[in-house]
C-alpha cells in the first residue's frame, strides 16, 4: 500500500488524524495568547507521521481539500471540548495550502461550518505564506477581505522567504506577520546578517499595523535578542512544543 492509498483511505473517516498545538506565548507578558494547530496522522504502523511527511504527497494528489475538511473539523472540535471543559479559548491558527485557499466558496464555507458549530470566527486564524498570491494578487486580497470581514484573523506564515512583494503587503488585509525560522536560526551564526532584516521586517509590520511574531525560538538567547525588536509574540521549542489538545490544556493550567 503506497501512502497516498493509506492517506486517501483514512480521509474518509478522518480516524488516525489529530491536531498538535504549539503555544504562541506574548513577549512582554509571557502569556500564550494563541496556539498554532499542526496535523499529524497516528499510522498503524508508522507511529505519528509529521506533516512534513504527508502535506506535499496530499497537495499533489489532490488530496488536500479533503484534508483541509478533516483539518477544519478537528480544530472546531477541539475548541468545542477546551469550552465544555470551562476554557477561555484563544485564538486558535490553521495553516492553509493554496488549494483550499483558492477552492470556489472557501469563505462561506468556513462561515458555515463555525456558524453550525457555534464558534465565534475571531478564534480562527487562517496561516498562508505570500507565495500563495503570486499572479493573483487582486483576487487573493478579496478572498482575504472577506475572511477578514467575516472575522477570522490573518498571519502571513514564513515571511521573508518567498516572493515578498512589498507593495502589495500594505493592501494585504492581515492582522500579523511570521517571521521565518531561518532568520531567527541564523542568529546563532555571527557571520550571518539577520538581525537587520528582524529588524526591519519588524518595524515594517509595526508601522503596517501587523502584530509580529518571531518563529522557531529555541533558546533563551534569541528570545533576549528578539527583545530588541518589535516583536510581540514568540513561537517555538523554547516556549513551547506541539502537543495534544488535552496536554495543550493541561500546560495551561500549569504555566498560562
Ligand atoms: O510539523 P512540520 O514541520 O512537519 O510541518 C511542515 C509543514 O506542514 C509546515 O509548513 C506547516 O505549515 C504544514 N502544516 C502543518 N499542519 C498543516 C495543516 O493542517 N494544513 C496544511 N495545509 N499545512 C499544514
Ligand atoms: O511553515 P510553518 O511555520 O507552519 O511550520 C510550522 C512547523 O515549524 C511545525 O512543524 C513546527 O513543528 C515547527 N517548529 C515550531 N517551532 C520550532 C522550533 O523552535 N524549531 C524548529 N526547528 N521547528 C519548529
Ligand atoms: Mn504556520
Ligand atoms: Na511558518
Amino acid at each position: 500500500l503506497t501512502l497516498e492509498t493509506e492517506l486517501r483511505t483514512i480521509l474518509d473517516t478522518g480516524e488516525g488524524l489529530f491536531m498538535a498545538y504549539q503555544p504562541l506565548v506574548s513577549r512582554e507578558t509571557r502569556l500564550t495568547v494563541s496556539a498554532e494547530a499542526l496535523v499529524r496522522w497516528q499510522h498503524p504502523t508508522r507511529g505519528v507521521i509529521p506533516p512534513g511527511d504527508f502535506i506535499p504527497l496530499a497537495e499533489r494528489s489532490g488530496l488536500i481539500l479533503l484534508l483541509g475538511e478533516r483539518v477544519l473539523d478537528n480544530v472546531i472540535s477541539d475548541i468545542c471540548q477546551w469550552q465544555q471543559q470551562g476554557f477561555e479559548v484563544m485564538p486558535v491558527a490553521i495553516n492553509l495550502s493554496a488549494a483550499q485557499f483558492w477552492q470556489s466558496s472557501f469563505v462561506q464555507h468556513v462561515e458555515q461550518k463555525l456558524a453550525d458549530a457555534g464558534i465565534p470566527p475571531k478564534l480562527i486564524t487562517f496561516e498562508l505564506t505570500e507565495s500563495l498570491l503570486l499572479n493573483k494578487q487582486a483576487q487573493g486580497i478579496e478572498i482575504l477581505t472577506n475572511l477578514s470581514e467575516l472575522g477570522c484573523r490573518i498571519a502571513l506564515d514564513d515571511f521573508g522567504t518567498g516572493y515578498s512583494s512589498l507593495s502589495y503587503l500594505q493592501h494585504i488585509p492581515a492582522h500579523s506577520l511570521k517571521i521565518d525560522r531561518s532568520f531567527i536560526e541564523a542568529l546563532d551564526d555571527p557571520n550571518q546578517s539577520s538581525r537587520p532584516i528582524i529588524a526591519a521586517i519588524a518595524s515594517m509590520a509595526q508601522e503596517l499595523g501587523l502584530s509580529v511574531v518571531a518563529e522557531g525560538v529555541e533558546s533563551e538567547k534569541q528570545w533576549a535578542i528578539l527583545g530588541n525588536y518589535a516583536i510581540d509574540t514568540i513561537q517555538g521549542f523554547y516556549t513551547g512544543y506541539p502537543v495534544d489538545a488535552d496536554t495543550f490544556i493541561m500546560n495551561l493550567k500549569q504555566y498560562p
